[in-house]
């Protein structure tokens, strides 16, 4: 490897870096070409951040005491859509998680049938990209097991695109995360949150944790799932509605 090189990755492993990196560039991203190379270098930040962190590495957890007092909700706490409000006052009954895309078998799961595979509850912090954490306790199916059942493609299947109920001024949230993200043993599918069945605000019936990256990838209203190979063809190309919308990071690794 060159200094020059090396540099350089110590540089986009610090994350901080490359972001700055990226906004000081903002005007010619508008090229394609340019545009490509801004997809690689958040890439790169990844495989860099792959190199310094175990990404088996399981977040830290933390004991009923430590809970926070309120948990404070953020973006959309609301769905206002009539189907639904509708299924939110029937207790989603007639709810079903759709999961698709690069699997052997596709599924379509009610409330009920998630809450009867194992699961796992998990005391962990939260961390908000706009600078405040919470730490709240979620139980919830692990992904990885609905990938199993669903027999995810391993050879062709690169990502998992969650696909949530809310719009933000007309656009419907969406998140992308990489299979390894997936598969983490910590990475659930939540409906329960500090003891309760999830609550609208925190993204009822279904929200996604996945502990090791920033607020904005654990996608809340979650309808569907989809096995991907990549994301740069979907919706914006960015594979995420902040992604998309404010130029965050894909990447979003804590
Ligand atoms: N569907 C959906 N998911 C979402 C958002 C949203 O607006 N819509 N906001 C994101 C952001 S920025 C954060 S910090 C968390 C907030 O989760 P909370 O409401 O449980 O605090 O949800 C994330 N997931
Ligand atoms: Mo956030």
């Amino acid at each position: 490897m060159t200094t020059g090189r090396r540099r350089f990755l110590l540089r986009a492993g610090a994350g901080a870096g490359a972001a700055l990196v990226l906004s000081g560039c903002q005007k010619v991203l508008e090229t394609a070409p340019v545009r490509d190379l801004a997809l690689s270098l958040d890439d790169f930040t990844m495989r860099s951040q792959r190199l310094v962190t175990d990404r088996k590495a399981l977040a830290r957890e933390y004991a009923p005491s430590q809970m926070s007092p309120f948990f404070r909700p953020n973006g959309s706490r609301t769905v206002d859509r009539p189907e639904y409000q509708r299924m939110l006052a029937n207790g989603f009954a007639d709810f079903r998680l759709t999961v698709g895309g690069l699997v052997q078998r596709s599924l379509q799961l009610s409330l009920a049938e998630l809450m009867e595979l194992p699961a796992r509850t998990q005391i962990t912090r939260h961390d908000c990209v706009e600078g405040w954490s919470a730490i709240g306790q979620w139980t919830g199916t692990p992904l990885k097991l609905l990938m199993d059942i669903a027999g995810v493609d391993r050879s062709k299947a690169r990502y998992l695109l969650f696909q949530c109920a809310d719009e933000i001024g007309g656009v419907p949230y969406y998140e992308t995360i990489d299979l390894v993200e997936a598969l983490h043993p910590q990475t659930i599918l939540a409906w329960r949150m500090n003891g309760q069945m999830l609550p609208e605000m925190y993204g009822a019936p279904l929200r996604l944790r996945v502990e090791r990256q920033l607020g904005y990838k654990h996608a809340k209203f979650v309808m569907g799932i989809e096995a991907i190979a990549d994301y740069r063809t979907i919706r914006g190309g960015k594979g995420g509605y902040w992604e998309d919308s404010a130029d965050y990071e894909w990447w979003a690794g804590i």
